[in-house]
């Protein structure tokens, strides 16, 4: 078994409805949820000429190799009716691999930790309710340590998200 770490977002449609409808279908998939973060409404990064995002973090184990797990997750992508036409742009639901166990991944398709993750605090700041003493494994910080040196970016708590099977 290993532990992994995924954020997940939305800001198109439902976003609530989206992120659990994507929590629920994670067991199917081979991907044992663990616990979900709270729920944060996020400023868009990136590209910014679109709607704030609901994100979160979620914890769970899995016996799926990296490039199966991804290609779980992109399947419940696709289920979801995401389409993708600006990259970074607005989406029903992103599925991202942020941590697999300790393993570094660097592929064309997959890299793990995910490249982006100590820059942006929509990711980190669920991951720090989680597992704040998580260590990231090429910086070798904690998620709490790379949370406050993380750029300015507006992450509003929302509360928990209600309503998953899991
Ligand atoms: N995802 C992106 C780009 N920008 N901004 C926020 N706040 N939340 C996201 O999930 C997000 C983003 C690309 O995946
Ligand atoms: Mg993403
Ligand atoms: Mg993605």
């Amino acid at each position: 078994m290993n532990t992994v770490y995924l954020s997940l977002g939305s800001n198109m449609g439902d976003r609530e409805r989206n992120l659990r409808a994507a929590i629920d279908a994670l067991p199917a998939g081979g991907v044992k949820v663990l616990r979900v973060s709270p729920v944060y409404e996020t400023e868009p990064v990136d590209y910014t000429a679109q709607s704030w995002f609901l994100n979160l973090a979620v914890e769970a184990e899995t016996d799926l190799f990296p490039m199966q797990l991804l290609a779980r997750t992109a399947r419940i992508e696709r289920t979801l009716k995401r389409v993708r036409t600006v990259a970074k742009g607005p989406r029903t639901i992103d599925i991202d691999i942020l941590l697999y166990s300790n393993a570094v991944v660097e592929t064309e398709k997959l890299q793990i930790p995910h490249p982006r993750m100590a820059e942006r605090r929509f990711v980190l700041q669920p991951l720090a309710d989680l597992a704040p003493d998580l260590r990231h494994p090429a910086l070798q910080k904690t998620v709490r340590e790379l949370l406050a040196s993380a750029p300015a970016q507006v992450v509003r708590l929302r509360g928990p998200l209600i309503g998953t099977k899991t």
